[in-house]
């Protein structure tokens, strides 16, 4: 199964907001198991299609230590949310970036899972600020787009400069 290509920040297709999913189909089950694939091999906890460079509204996360509790949200939605918690964050759009984000410190998600049935989930934790962080990529939003101008001036300097080196 292949492997997809993740873009890279600062990558204008990073800002595309996803569209609902209408119909869960078979390119859909096919997307969603290259999407955990590619997430797994990254490796990563959580991907959205938005990464992968599909604008639908369609995550999978996986914050196991075995990496066997895959969990899949199609057209998802934060029903309640509660608390605040700043949690230091990464993303495989924005390699070897690591800082702080302020968000919720535990929702109420609704959403389809891969077989179109419709489930809620309460999460707090690392599970809560994954499920944020890919709802964001799904609007178009980047962790490190919370932080100033300055700072995000900084990590795109240092991306470019790695792109250099890598060449
Ligand atoms: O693999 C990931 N780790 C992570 C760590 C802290 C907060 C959020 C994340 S999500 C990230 C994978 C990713 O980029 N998903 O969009
Ligand atoms: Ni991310």
């Amino acid at each position: 199964m292949p492997i997809l290509k993740i873009l890279q920040y600062p990558d204008d297709r990073l800002h595309t907001v996803a569209a609902p999913v209408l119909q869960i189909n078979n390119n859909t089950r096919t997307l969603i198991r290259d999407m955990a694939e590619t997430m797994y091999a990254a490796p990563g906890i959580g991907l959205a299609a938005t990464q992968v460079d599909v604008h639908q509204r369609i995550i999978v996360i996986d914050v196991s230590e075995a990496h066997d509790q895959l969990l899949v949200f199609i057209n998802p939605e934060i029903t309640a949310s509660n608390g605040l918690s700043d949690y230091e964050e990464g993303c495989l759009s924005v390699p070897d970036v690591y800082g702080k984000v302020s968000r919720a410190e535990s929702i109420t998600v609704k959403a389809l899972d891969a077989d179109g049935k419709f489930f809620t989930l309460d999460a707090s934790g690392l599970l809560a600020v994954c499920i944020q962080h890919e709802m964001d990529h799904l609007q178009g939003k980047v962790f490190v787009e919370y932080w100033s101008r300055l700072k995000q001036a900084r990590v795109i300097a240092k991306l470019k400069k790695r792109h250099r080196h890598a060449m």
